[in-house]
């Protein structure tokens, strides 16, 4: 029994001192490790004639409870010495000025992208997407433009290469290829994105944006073609009614193809979508070309379809009246702080599409 009580002595000689955790979880398994002093005094049990084994069993449980409750309170002291110590030194000046806080702005022309998408996607339209860099014949010869057509030549289009077989694509029409070649009509889909052309001045950029819209199904005609066009540029623009004329017009990969004007008037030196006597062009469209049908295996005889084009940057000036296409491009922070959009504030005709 003396040896219980020598280890219960030492032991409290020892947490009378300074100690740190590292000292006190060693302390602990130098007690109750596997060869511990008290695991040591639980292994000699059996070598204890029978009239004394049940004492010091006994003894022994009772003395190993104080010795753990020691180390317990002991490792519980140092716990809040160590906190209270790193509050001491953690002190917060509260005199310090704040971290500047900056919140990025949606880019305009992102923010129509998305306003535009959302919009035709309540009428059952898909977003597809493809590549900026396209080849000649998904940009030009499947969509009906002749060799001798302007729109080849160098000074209309980026080549990328001596044999003209790989340019910066003219418009996202490639697109609509890509996805007539790959799926099976019905075709409902909308294609938006960048598009080049070699042409820099106030109001053409050598990169800008478009949209392009593609429906295709049996039994489609030129009423679904001004019945969708029609609420979209209501939608847009926010507004209930809206003038709007068809005005005939000529593309390689529409027949019939016609030019869509909407009705303005100039009020207090501002520009008023939707009445007055005044025509802006908005949009170009028509119904696909037969032989732009044939060239993605698409039968023109059992399915037809309309396809229109309109440029996002001009939407985005009309519709948040900013006058310079180039500003668009500069990537001025200050200019995008100014017509930028929050990204929290979430606009009242939000449909829930997210970037
Ligand atoms: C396929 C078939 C037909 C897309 C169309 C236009 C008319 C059009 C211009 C508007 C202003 C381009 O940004 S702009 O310069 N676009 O006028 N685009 S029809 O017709 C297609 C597209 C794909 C397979």
């Amino acid at each position: 029994m003396s040896d219980l009580k020598k280890i219960k002595d030492e032991l409290l000689l020892k947490l009378k001192s300074k100690l740190n955790l590292s000292e006190v979880n060693q302390m602990k398994s130098d007690l109750f490790g596997k060869n511990g002093l008290v695991s040591s005094q639980f292994k000699k049990i059996g070598t204890i004639a029978e009239t004394e084994r049940k004492k010091f069993a006994s003894e022994l449980n009772v003395i190993k409870d104080e010795l753990q409750d020691l180390i317990n309170v002991k490792i519980k002291e140092i716990e809040k010495e160590e906190i209270r110590e790193k509050l001491q030194k953690e002190k917060i000046d509260i005199t310090l000025p704040e971290r500047p806080f900056v919140r990025g702005k949606i880019h305009p022309v992102s923010q129509t992208i998305d306003e535009i998408s959302s919009i035709f996607s309540e009428i059952g339209f898909s977003v597809e997407e493809g590549p900026d860099v396209e080849s000649e014949y998904n940009n030009f010869t499947a969509l009906n433009t002749p060799k001798n057509h302007p729109a080849r030549d160098m000074h209309d289009t980026f080549y990328l290469d001596e044999k003209k077989e790989r340019l910066l694509r003219t418009h996202t029409s490639p697109v609509q290829i890509r996805t007539m070649l790959k799926d099976k009509p019905p075709f409902k889909i909308i294609a938006p994105g960048r598009t080049y052309r070699s042409d820099s001045d106030q109001t053409h950029a050598p990169m800008f944006h478009q949209v392009e819209g593609l429906h295709i199904d049996k039994d489609i005609n030129m009423g679904h073609l001004k019945g969708c066009l029609n609420y979209f540029i209501k939608e847009f623009f926010e507004l209930d009614k809206i003038k709007m004329r068809f005005r005939p017009s000529h593309f390689p990969f529409t027949e019939p193809s016609a030019e869509v004007d909407i009705g303005y008037e100039m009020k207090d030196g501002k520009i008023v979508i939707g009445e007055g006597d005044q025509w802006l062009e908005i949009l170009g469209c028509g119904m696909v070309h037969p032989n732009v049908l044939r060239n993605v295996k698409v039968d023109p005889i059992k399915f037809q379809g309309y396809a229109f084009g309109m440029g996002i940057d001009r939407l985005a000036m009309l519709k948040y009246g900013i006058n310079d296409l180039r500003a668009f491009f500069d990537c001025d922070y200050r200019w995008l702080n100014h017509f930028g959009f929050d990204p929290l504030d979430v606009p009242t005709n939000y449909r829930g599409l997210s970037r």
